[in-house]
């Protein structure tokens, strides 16, 4: 997996509708009516992140869901990362 630099991550993020790049990541905030809802979501998420052996740094607090992306692997965004922001995307 390829590295992004700074000119081709702006430039997939034209894409993906409300992911920033931030910290060496890419992310984003989804809220929800309730933590039963926000939970649900992770789990579905959860089984995206298997699926495709690549997994978010996120957070949870009550209805609100913080996912941030990058590959670890390449110690910075790739492919993987703005393809898996677009599954999460049409999963919300
Ligand atoms: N998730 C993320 N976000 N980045 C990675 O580089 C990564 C991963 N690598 N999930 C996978 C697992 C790797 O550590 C295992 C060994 O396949």
């Amino acid at each position: 997996m390829r590295k992004y630099d700074i000119n081709e991550i702006n430039k997939n993020l034209e894409n993906v509708k409300g992911w920033s790049y931030r910290n060496e990541a890419i992310e984003k905030n989804f809220a929800f009516k309730d933590f039963s809802e926000a939970f649900a979501f992770m789990t579905r998420v959860a089984l995206i992140a298997e699926t495709m052996n690549h997994h978010p740094d996120w957070s949870n607090v009550y209805n609100k869901v913080s996912i941030k992306l990058s590959t670890h692997d390449a110690n910075g965004i790739t492919d993987k990362d703005f393809a898996f922001a677009g599954k999460v995307d049409r999963l919300f």
